[in-house]
């Protein structure tokens, strides 16, 4: 199957992936959807959304600092290297991802499309103004604005709200440029991130998904590599220059 998928590779010119929390599983940050994932320990309502964090903003603080430590002490794996390595191969690359973790942009990828936003940085609620005051992921302190007093939260995409218009725009042109189309690391279940995958094949992309387990997607793609993506991604990359 690998065999296959960097015979496709060597052929393509225009080549765009979409990434999800799996990616990052091997760098020690948990996923939401698989068994010992977030959502299997923590209420994604609660924590996850605009609501969760109007009825109980500290305990949601908590939470995102408490992951804001695990993803401060992790590094990228081979699989976000391997990927920084494949944008210098194409004439056309784009990398849209739904991770808020940047370990893309650490391991070297340029023009990273955040789909769902980041983690690092803050803004506030009333106002909208982004918090520049350095966060210490030990304090457990709600900060406030500086302009308007108003609560700070992760800049992060909940349930409910809309993504960044422009990451969304950048990331379904992308889908519709590319001749191959990966999808990794993705339970592809939220929308509409999810559906980028599917557009792609839609307009004539082959639809290549990595991730060890069965996906929603899983039926719908024409390769599938089930391995872990810190795995596949580096043999892909190797297959690829032995040429
Ligand atoms: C490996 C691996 C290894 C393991 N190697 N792989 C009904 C139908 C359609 C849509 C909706 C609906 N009801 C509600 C909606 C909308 C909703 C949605 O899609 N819900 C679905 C769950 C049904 N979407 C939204 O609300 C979005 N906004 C929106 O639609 O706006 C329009 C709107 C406005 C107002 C009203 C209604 C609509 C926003 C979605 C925001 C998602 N936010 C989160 C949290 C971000 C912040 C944070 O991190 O704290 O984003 S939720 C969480 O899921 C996070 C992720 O980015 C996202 C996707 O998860 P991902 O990355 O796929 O992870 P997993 O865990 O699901 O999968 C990991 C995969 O990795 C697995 O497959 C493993 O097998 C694999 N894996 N190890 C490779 N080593
Ligand atoms: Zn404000």
């Amino acid at each position: 199957m690998i065999n296959e998928v960097a015979k496709i590779l060597r052929k393509a010119r225009k080549v765009a992936i979409l990434t999800g929390a799996g990616v990052s599983a091997e760098s020690g940050i948990a996923t939401f959807r698989d068994p010992d994932g977030l959502w299997a320990k923590f209420n994604p309502m609660e924590l996850a959304s605009m609501k969760g964090f109007m009825s109980n903003p500290q305990l949601v603080w908590e939470w995102y600092q408490y992951r804001r430590k695990i993803i401060a002490n992790a590094q990228p794996n081979a699989g976000h290297y391997a990927i920084a390595e494949m944008e210098k191969m194409f004439d056309y690359f784009s990398l849209a991802t739904q991770n808020v973790d940047r370990l893309h942009h650490r391991a070297g990828s340029t023009n990273v499309i955040e789909l769902h936003g980041n983690i690092i940085e803050n803004y506030c609620i009333k106002c909208g103004e982004y918090y520049r005051k350095e966060i210490n992921v030990e304090d457990k302190s709600l900060p406030k604005c500086e302009s308007c007093g108003g609560q700070i939260r992760p800049a992060v995409v909940w349930f409910g709200e809309m993504l960044p218009q422009e990451a969304l725009t950048k990331a379904y042109d992308a889908s519709q440029i590319a001749e191959v189309y990966f999808s990794i690391g993705t339970s592809a279940e939220v929308y509409p991130a999810a559906d980028l995958p599917r557009h792609a094949k839609r307009n004539g992309a082959v639809l290549i998904e990595i991730n060890p387990n069965q996906t929603a997607l899983s039926g719908y793609v024409d390769f599938k590599i089930a391995e872990p993506s810190a795995v596949a991604l580096p043999k892909l990359m190797k297959l690829l220059k032995e040429e």
